[in-house]
Parts: structure tokens; sequence; C-alpha cells
């Protein structure tokens, strides 16, 4: 898979020279590039943002550094032609980038293959659709990625806008806060793809019961000594029953999903859960509703002692 990042803070990116993705890029699994932006600017500041239009605080990305980043890596995709840009920064006659859109967003009859090698360019935004495992799955099977990292107020509009006639553009947001910039955002998405690309991690098996990977959260784990600070490992796990460790672990696995992630359950597909899942979240649930119960009854009490009940 290649991977090309642009940020005006490439250092930031630093990280994805370490552990699994630093050995999958080693290995040539991973072709990344991470592109210092102010490459693509030709005056002595190396000026990257401006004023927004229609007055408001902060600065906004200019887009002349962005289209031109972008058209080097659509130049080296096959049947993406885009304007050849001159060393003076003019496009040369005949190139296409000022003109009319050259290659449509993916059309219902193209190949798995072209689908595959069509880039998509991913936008890091807290106004994005939110990345998850599924998208993660879905990026693994492409062939070419492409961050554009923002900072500031975000990136002119007509970047995503011009960018979205030519390759798929997905603005992505990795949850409900807000960051600096899109350079941490892009560190969690590409540790989420690279380590679901073939080869990337050691032991594939570890994959398959992953929290998110079937919409369940993951079952809790335990090694030696099998006594610590007087907490003793639950005996199921010591048993040697395997039919009896897996039913264990798929129950905590319900449990901690109804106690921390109820929105998960609320989306499993239809047959993810047999007759006994049903029972353990039916008993997780009655059990927290109790519980909850218990606490406004409580708090009821504590509210009529202090008078507020009134
Ligand atoms: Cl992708 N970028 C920024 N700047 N903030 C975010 C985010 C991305 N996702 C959540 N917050």
């Amino acid at each position: 898979m290649r991977l090309d990042v642009f940020s005006i803070f490439p250092e930031y990116l630093a990280p994805l020279d370490l552990s699994l993705i630093g050995r999958a890029r080693e290995k040539r699994l991973l072709d990344l590039t991470v592109h210092d932006l102010r490459e693509w600017t030709h005056d002595r500041h190396r000026t990257v943002d401006d004023t927004p239009y229609g007055g408001g605080a902060g600065m906004v990305m200019k887009p002349e550094p962005w289209g031109e980043a972008l058209d080097t890596v659509l130049s080296a995709t096959p049947d993406v032609p885009v304007a050849e840009v001159s060393p003076s920064g003019e496009s040369v006659a005949g190139a296409s980038s000022a003109g009319e859109p050259v290659a449509e967003v993916p059309a219902a009859e193209d190949s798995a293959a072209a689908v595959r090698a069509r880039p998509v360019l991913i936008v890091p935004s807290p106004a994005g659709e939110v990345f998850t495992q599924t998208t993660a799955r879905e990026l693994a099977s492409r062939d070419h990625l492409v961050f554009a990292c923002g900072r500031y107020e975000g990136i002119d509009q007509r970047v995503i806008d011009w960018a979205s006639q030519r390759m798929e553009v997905r603005p992505m947001s990795i949850g409900d806060y807000v960051l600096n910039g899109g350079e941490v955002a892009v560190l969690a998405m590409v540790e989420a793809i690279a380590r679901l690309l073939p080869g990337v991690i050691g032991n594939p098996g570890s994959l398959d019961e992953e929290s998110h990977e079937d919409g369940l959260l993951e079952y809790p784990v335990y090694t030696k000594p099998a006594t610590w600070r007087g907490l003793d490992v639950p005996s199921i796990l010591l048993s040697g029953d395997h039919g009896k460790v897996a039913r264990w672990r798929r129950d905590q696995r319900l449990r901690r999903t109804a106690a921390t992630r109820p929105d998960l359950l609320a989306v499993l597909p239809a047959g993810s859960l047999d007759a006994r899942d049903s029972e353990v979240l039916r008993e997780a649930t009655t059990g927290a509703q109790e519980e909850e119960q218990r606490e406004a009854g409580s708090s009821r009490v504590e509210a009529s002692g202090s008078g507020l009940a009134e």
C-alpha cells in the first residue's frame, strides 16, 4: 500500500518510523512518504495560510500549495491525468487542472481493481465522518491513501471540491473533540489501517477477537502469577476446559459492551447473538437497571434530606 501524508509539521509524524508500522515500511509492505507542504510554496516566507474571506477568527490554509502538492500524487497515478506543472509554477498547455474534471469518482461499472487503485484523499477534520474499524477495513483494501493534514481553521474548501472531482475524498474525524491539527488523527488512522494489512502483524489471529472487529469489546486478560496482591485469576481460566473458557470470555465481552458501550449492542448485525448471549445481556441490563433505580432512590433520599425534593 502506498501512503502519502502532507503536513506543515512533518516531524509530528516521526512515530510512523517506529514499531510495527516502521517494520512494515522496512519490509516494503508500506510505501509511506511524509511530505512538507511548504515545499509547494514559492514565496520567501513559505506562506501556507491567509485570513478568511468573510472575516472571523484564525487563518485558513491557502489553496495553491495544496493544489500543487496533490498534483504530484495524482500525476504518479495512471489514468488520472492532471496538470503538468512547469518549474515556474505555470500550468503547461493542454493540462487539465484548471479545466474540466478528468476522472470521475467511482462509477458502478468500474472493476474492483480500478476502485482499489484510485487514490483516496483523507482529510482529517472534526467536521468529518467518524473513523471506525469499518472505515479502517475499507481503507485497508485500497492501494493508495493520501492524507492532507490541515492546521488553523482548515483548508480552503475549493481544494476539497477540486480534489473530489479527481479522487475519492473522505473528510474524517477520530471522535467528538477538537485537536489542533490533523497530524495526531493521521497517526491514529494510519496505525488502525496498516495493522490490517497482510504481514504487518506477526500473529494475524490476534486481529480476530479484538474490540470492535465483530462489534463487541474485548474480554479481560490475565497472566502469571495466579495470585497477585491478593487478587486471583478467574479459576475458569486455569481449568483447561477450552469450551468453558470460550463461553466465559464471550460472556465477559457481552457484559463489558452492555456496561460501557450499549450503543454498540444496538447496531449488532442480525444473527450475531445466540440464546445464551441474549440471556447474558438480559441479566446484564436488568442488573444495570436495578442499580440505576437504587441510585435514583438513594439520591432522592439525599435530596429530600437536604430539602431539595420540595
Ligand atoms: Cl481528524 N482533526 C482535528 N483537528 N480535530 C479532530 C479530529 C481531526 N478528529 C477529532 N477531532
